[in-house]
């Protein structure tokens, strides 16, 4: 995303109208039929080894009420096709290719840092700590295109409470996987790898705040960031790091990916926000994958009645 100016942006990036039969779609809500408790006990044995982290596998969720309503989802198609992945390529279309083989599975991510219980979670045991949950959001990358993704996943505060963070803590920090083998982007000097993100603790306490494991009712494919990957629904899109290895309590605000790279540029905290314009281009408007027009970007990205006071007597052209 550094690399591109507004003048870059082609039209032949810009996904075609999707015009196909979402089958996706269908089987999505036919999922919903029925969930209850008998539905969430099929979970575990969903979760072999073996297949807990194949993107496709039918996932049981209840549909939760901070889901963002009245917006149409994006399809299934170009949630997968269009993607930002850099340890899998650095154009849209390359991640959903380049990471078809990519072994998410077994997984472990480590809850460590300061924390009284440091945890060391497979995913069967992540699903297991909290309910799944159906959260549309609307998603809206730094480049200027924005998605709605209906996500699979559980609130972060409940990975976090388990932990136990103990008074110190006041930051967490992400980490990806880092596997030069499997991900062809790390033989190369684009980022400094791992990609690595932060939150403050309240952010990430908060209940918009989701480590999501899929989408459009099914566990993630792995160009969205198989098998968990980080959603923060009023932050700019590259938040929300995917494939996700380490989860570490710490005291001091920590280094994040794209600022390390471009500090006047990509700052630490990254709300949306359509008066902070980016210092190559504006921030006021915003093009949803599937159509021409281009919207307004909502401050907050439409959550600031939730999110606003987080940042309460902040400023936000400084702290972007
Ligand atoms: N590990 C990792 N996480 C990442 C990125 C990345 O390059 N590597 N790209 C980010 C960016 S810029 C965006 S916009 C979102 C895109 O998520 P999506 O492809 O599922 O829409 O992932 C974010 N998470
Ligand atoms: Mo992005």
């Amino acid at each position: 995303m550094l690399i591109k100016k507004p003048e870059d942006f082609k039209y032949s990036e810009i996904t075609p109208k999707n015009v196909y039969l979402n089958r996706r779609n269908f089987i999505a809500a036919a999922g919903m039929v029925g969930v209850g408790l008998a539905a969430t006990k099929l979970i575990p044995d969903m979760l072999s080894p073996e297949t807990n982290a194949l993107g496709g596998t039918k996932l049981q969720f209840t549909k939760s009420d901070l889901s963002t309503k009245g917006e149409e989802l994006t399809p299934y198609k170009d949630i997968t096709s269009y993607n930002n992945f850099y340890e899998f390529g650095t154009h849209k279309d390359e991640p959903a290719i380049e990471a078809k083989n990519f072994k998410t599975s077994p997984w472990t991510v480590s809850i460590e840092g300061l924390v009284k219980k440091p945890q060391k979670l497979d995913l069967a045991s992540i699903m297991k700590v909290s309910p799944l949950e159906e959260r549309v959001y609307r998603m809206r990358c730094v480049e200027g295109w924005s998605m709605v993704i209906p996500w699979i996943g559980i609130p972060l505060n409940a990975i976090i409470k388990a932990a136990e963070p103990t008074p110190k803590a006041k930051y967490v920090a992400f980490q990806t996987l880092l596997d030069p083998k499997q991900m062809p982007g790390q033989r190369e000097e684009i980022l400094n790898w791992p990609y690595i993100e932060g939150l403050r603790l309240d952010e990430a306490m908060h209940p918009l705040t989701i480590l999501a494991v899929g989408l459009h009712g099914e566990t993630l494919p792995n160009q969205d960031g198989a098998p968990i990957r980080l959603v923060v629904p009023w932050k700019y899109g590259f938040k929300g790091i995917k494939s996700i290895v380490k989860i570490s309590l710490v005291e001091k605000q920590p280094p994040t990916a794209w600022n390390v790279l471009a500090p006047s540029e990509y700052g630490f905290y990254s709300n949306v926000n359509p008066d902070v314009d980016h210092p190559r281009w504006s921030q006021a408007t915003e093009r949803r994958i599937g159509e021409f027009r281009r919207r307004k970007t909502l401050m907050f990205n439409g959550y600031a009645d939730q999110v606003a006071k987080l940042y309460s007597g902040m400023d936000l052209t400084r702290n972007y």
